[in-house]
């Protein structure tokens, strides 16, 4: 079942109805401001950092879901009703929701008044706007009321959510003509306050929630609206907010448009105060002035439009497959976007006040990122050093505002080094910018400390080197990819998820999973190394590569499929030796894409098991059998009841590995096989079941063992958007940057039919034509370069051209 479609003109997902099985939302904003927004106008906004500048509240676990957000109200004779249905829920005669890119759109009608709200953030200034249009469709003249309303966090939603004893008495306002001034904290040592305004003559305003619902009402009975008139309270404490009120006349056919805008605004410190104790609103004036009227708010919604339109020309390709083409060219580069910009911090089910930016998530996210603006990727990896410390190893996660570690967390994830070679190799390769790898980057941010980037990556690499367990395998420490795979965790309270108790760090517990992530990406370290001229330390770390390779096939493979790990008592996990979670995924994958075992037979062995024995309709669970009990040596994962989270879901993140992995021996099929069980696009049909926006992957389906198998949950932030994005980019389509230039080399279904690419690389575009006239899985015969033949699937790079025309015939 279905809840709207796909408008692939437009990049847009139509919603056709409120009542979809969860909150559907979007994201609003490119860099610095944005808003989480769900298709009945919930969520709330942020600058920079969700959980220390939260400029709107959103309420946690609410009985009513998703009951706080930037609301219409609209008062017509008796009736009250809201454009995108909530919190009213005024049954509406129609309503309908476009979720664009970086805007969404929402048209509701009741008794002859439509309302059409279209909201974004312009991708240049600290605001969202929305136009609200209003039109009598009717044959009699109407006179309405239209609210707005939007309740204030008082800025770190940390502390908002706890310190009531605080914060009841800190909330203050300012209301100036139309705008209302949220300035609670200002006072101290803030530098920032909110503004909300509107391009007309108000009738009235509120900034008093009590005053405006009434101290007992929801948000679906505000009394003020009920009644009809706002009483213009200047809040003093208590739960400030901000609302206008607008009466409206409007004949039939007649439209009236208004402009609102809510911003950010900071001031920098010697500029704070216009004297003593007034807040200098020169910036605020500034801001709203360029948004005064529908023509500016057209304009700066057509460079939105522009922009993306030009970010997703970037990858774009025409084939046969509509669910393809529309991921690719849309979606999955969007989410793409999104997880860059958001990491792990702030959706619908991160609560923007946990994690911060992930070490591993934000270098992850990088992959699918980097095309698009290589510059904010360059940025990034600096950001993401800085917080490594000097033996190589990394504080787990840090905080976007201040860019420091978190030392809450702190470290001792062993994959988090490894990951940081991933991502700045990927951005090399993208960009051939090896200047990145002399930049002087500190570690721990701390300056007096710093070296380059080339030392930051070669430490990565030591840090596997020099942390090795019994088997030679690479110690664990807290954890590996799988974050809850806690074999070191030996928890006197095993309610207490996530809190390593134990040592951080035993001598014994390994992980496979690094093993192949080392030789994976000890080449690519391997490959930088050679492009610095390097070759000595180049060959070292080959060495050190072949070592582990050994390693791996001695102890890390089962007979059927490479091992998981080693516990602390050096008893296998992931084995066939085991009663529970006898085989996992991530080792599959993370071998065979690093190569290990495709020459002699077992890669194919591996992803076969896979098949055999975690593949469900609805992707590939993470380990099967799954844990029926808790298991102290293995931590957190037997926390998860079967068939849930890493405890045996459809962990989606993992999915496209196996699917490159396929790529790597040349199993089209089942590489698309895998790659459609997952896609969005492709499980649109199937929304009752899935439930969770069908536009984005979310990190995980409830696998076989579930209550509710093939249900998704946690949309939006997850790896799997990065992961998916370069499995059919680059392994399915074949179209992959290395650091001499593009490589063709596509491996698809028989069936998939001849498809066109258009890829912008290094700032040439090439125009790639394949075609596949004998239906093979992989393999290129001929690669015409501007009409002329190449050797091998490598187009060398060549500045001074602006288009490259190839065409690819394979086998
Ligand atoms: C996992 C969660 C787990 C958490 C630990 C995440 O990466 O997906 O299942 O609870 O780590 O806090
Ligand atoms: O690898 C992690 C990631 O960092 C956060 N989400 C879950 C994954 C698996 O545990």
């Amino acid at each position: 079942m279905k809840y709207g479609f796909f408008d692939d003109n437009n990049k847009e997902y139509v919603i056709t109805t409120p009542k979809t099985p969860l909150p559907w939302i979007n994201y609003l904003g490119c860099k610095d401001f944005f808003t989480l927004l769900s298709n009945t106008c919930g969520g709330y906004t942020f600058y920079k950092d969700a959980k220390l500048l939260r400029m709107t509240r959103y309420r946690y676990n609410d009985t009513t879901p998703d009951t706080n957000g930037k609301y219409f109200y609209i008062k017509d004779g008796d009736t009250i009703w809201n454009p995108g249905w909530q919190p009213t829920k005024t049954e509406l005669d129609s309503y309908e929701c476009r979720h664009g890119i970086g805007y969404s759109k929402f048209t509701g009608v009741k008794n002859d008044i439509e309302a059409a709200l279209v909201t974004f953030v312009p991708f240049d200034d600290p605001v969202e706007l929305t136009k609200v249009t209003l039109t009598n469709k009717g044959n009699t003249k109407k006179d309405i009321t239209l609210f707005s309303y939007v309740e204030w966090c008082l800025w770190n939603a940390d502390d908002d959510m706890k310190n009531y004893q605080r914060n009841l008495s800190i909330g203050e306002v300012e209301v100036i003509d139309s705008t209302i001034y949220h300035k609670t904290e200002y006072r101290e040592r803030r530098n920032h306050y909110a503004v909300y305004s509107v391009n007309a003559k108000i009738d009235g305003f509120e900034t008093s929630r009590d005053e405006f619902r009434g101290a007992y009402n929801g948000p679906d009975k505000p009394a003020a609206v009920i009644e009809g008139k706002l009483h213009n309270t200047i809040a003093s404490g208590w739960y400030p907010i901000a609302s206008h009120q607008l009466n409206v006349s409007l004949n039939p056919g007649e439209s009236k448009t208004f402009v609102f805008a809510l911003g950010y605004v900071e001031n920098a410190e010697d500029d704070k105060w216009e004297k003593p104790g007034v807040i200098n609103k020169k910036k605020a004036t500034a801001l709203l002035s360029k948004y005064q009227t529908t023509e500016d708010f057209d304009k700066a919604f057509a460079a939105l439009n522009a922009y993306w339109n030009d970010l997703l020309s970037k990858f774009h390709i025409e084939s046969k497959d509509e669910h393809v083409n529309r991921m690719v060219n849309i979606w999955n580069q969007y989410q793409c976007m999104v997880t860059f910009n958001m990491s792990r911090s702030a959706s619908y089910y991160e609560t923007g006040i946990g994690r911060g930016m992930g070490f591993r998530d934000s270098c992850q996210d990088l992959l699918g990122f980097v095309h698009l603006i290589p510059d904010r990727a360059r940025e990034r990896i600096i950001d993401i050093a800085s917080t490594q410390f000097q033996d190589g190893s990394a504080y787990h996660q840090y905080q976007p505002l201040t860019k420091k570690g978190n030392s809450d967390i702190g470290s001792g994830f062993n994959d988090d080094p490894l990951w940081l070679i991933a991502g700045t190799s990927a951005y090399i390769r993208e960009t051939g910018d090896t200047s990145i790898l002399n930049e002087t980057v500190p570690y721990d941010n701390d300056m007096s400390v710093a070296t380059s980037l080339m030392e930051h990556l070669k430490r990565s690499f030591d840090y596997i080197v020099n942390h090795k367990g019994p088997h030679d395998l690479p110690l664990i420490g807290r954890a590996d990819w799988n974050d809850c795979l806690n074999l070191n965790c030996f928890s006197e309270h095993p309610g207490e998820s996530f809190q390593c108790f134990g040592p951080s760090e035993g001598p014994v517990a390994e992980s496979v999973f690094i093993a192949g992530m080392f030789v994976k990406y000890g080449r690519e370290y391997a490959d930088l190394c050679k492009l610095m001229g390097d070759n000595a330390e180049a060959d070292r770390a080959l060495a050190e590569v072949d070592k582990m390779i050994k390693a791996i096939e001695k102890d890390g493979w089962d007979g059927e499929w490479f091992v998981r790990a080693y516990d602390a008592y050096s008893h296998k996990v992931g084995s066939k030796e085991c009663d529970e979670g006898q085989i996992y995924i991530e080792p599959q994958g993370m071998c065979v894409m690093a190569g290990v075992g495709v020459e002699d037979g077992n890669a194919k062995k591996a992803l076969d098991s896979v098949k055999e024995k975690l593949d469900t309709k609805y992707g590939v669970m993470i380990l099967q059998p799954a844990y029926t009990r808790y298991h102290l040596e293995l931590g957190e994962i037997t926390s998860y009841p079967p068939g849930y989270k890493e405890n045996a879901g459809i962990f989606c993140h993992n999915n496209p590995w196996i699917s490159i992995a396929e790529t790597c021996i040349g199993r089209g099929d089942r590489a698309f096989e895998v790659y459609k069980k997952t896609c969005p696009s492709y499980i649109e049909d199937i929304s009752e079941i899935h439930r969770t926006e069908p536009y984005v992957y979310s990190q995980m389906v409830a696998g076989a063992d579930a209550k509710f198998h093939g249900e998704a949950k946690n949309s939006w932030l997850t790896g799997t958007a990065a992961w998916t994005f370069t499995n059919i980019s680059q392994y399915i389509l074949g179209i992959y940057p290395t650091l001499e230039g593009l490589s063709v080399n596509p491996c698809t279904p028989a069936e998939f039919g001849d498809f066109n690419v258009t890829r912008v690389y290094r700032g040439v575009t090439y125009n790639i034509e394949i075609k596949n006239p004998n239906k093979v899985q992989k393999g290129v015969a001929s690669l015409l370069v501007d009409g002329k033949e190449i050797e091998g699937n490598i187009i060398p790079f060549d500045g001074s051209k602006k288009t490259v025309n190839v065409v690819a015939t394979m086998k």
